[in-house]
């Protein structure tokens, strides 16, 4: 029995719903509302006690972070589809694109998203009503997330995560030149393509349209166009809250 604990598909949660409608794997879909702080909920913290989506459940037994949990399912899941390439070198190659995607990219895109999205719904609370939001995380640096998202982030941070999405777009554009696609690692469509896309390929239209556009990245438009077209992942990015 798998479950998915998660919010929008887009970004950490797109990254795994991807990578579970492209493996065909049957899984529950709960969805928790970071809106209204449904990640520090009692209930919710019982299943993740770090406060944070997504968590996939598997038999009891809880995975957290998107990238262990996508490897998980490869290993979890060996007669799907793989979105792991067999061989030790390019797997690695693999890895090392969603290292710096995890460790660089989507940091600065998150702090775009939270400056945009977070700030609006931590200012829509009264001081009091946020500082008791505030004692329920677990996490200090969320904390600490939460409180800058809600000031505003300084210009000059914002304008550092720009720079490095600007070089992030700039590097999977020359990657798709070299590798000669349609994937980012040539032939076979894998996790790192999911993880890219997921953080950055498909918010660029309408998060960092100045970044990214037919003049800086055609390649990477078209390999974001070809992406959207694939069943699973097509499914996955029309998941929608529960009614
Ligand atoms: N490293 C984690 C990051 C997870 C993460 O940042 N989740 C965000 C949602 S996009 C979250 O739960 N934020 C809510 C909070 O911290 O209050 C992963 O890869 O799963």
């Amino acid at each position: 029995m798998l479950t998915l604990y998660h919010y929008v598909p887009v970004a950490n949660g797109g990254k795994v719903l991807m990578a579970l409608h492209e493996k065909g794997i049957a899984f529950d879909s709960r969805w928790i509302d970071l809106h209204t702080f449904q990640q520090h909920s009692p209930e919710y913290l019982a299943v993740n006690p770090e406060g944070q989506v997504p968590a996939l459940v598997h038999d009891g037994v809880i995975i957290t972070h998107t990238s262990v949990i996508n490897e998980y399912l490869e290993d979890a899941f060996p007669d799907t589809p793989p979105l792991r390439p067999e061989e030790p070198l390019v797997a690695a190659r693999m890895r090392q694109w969603n290292k710096y995607i995890d460790d660089y990219v989507m940091q600065a895109v998150s702090i775009h998203g939270w400056q945009n999205g977070a700030g609006k719904i931590a200012r829509g609370y009264s001081d009091e009503a946020f500082e008791a939001l505030m004692a329920r995380i677990p996490l200090k640096q969320q904390q600490v997330k939460w409180r800058a998202a809600r000031a505003g982030f300084p210009q000059e941070k914002l304008d550092e995560c720009s720079q490095t999405i600007a070089e992030a777009v700039a590097k999977v554009e020359a990657q798709l030149a070299e590798s000669g696609g349609p994937w980012l690692l040539g032939e076979m469509f894998t996790l790192a393509d999911i993880n890219f896309y997921a953080y950055c390929g498909g918010a660029l239209a309408t998060m960092f349209p100045r970044i990214g556009n037919r003049e800086t990245c055609p390649l990477l438009l078209d390999w974001a166009a070809r992406i959207e077209t694939r069943p699973g992942c097509a499914r996955a990015l029309a998941t929608k809250a529960p009614a």
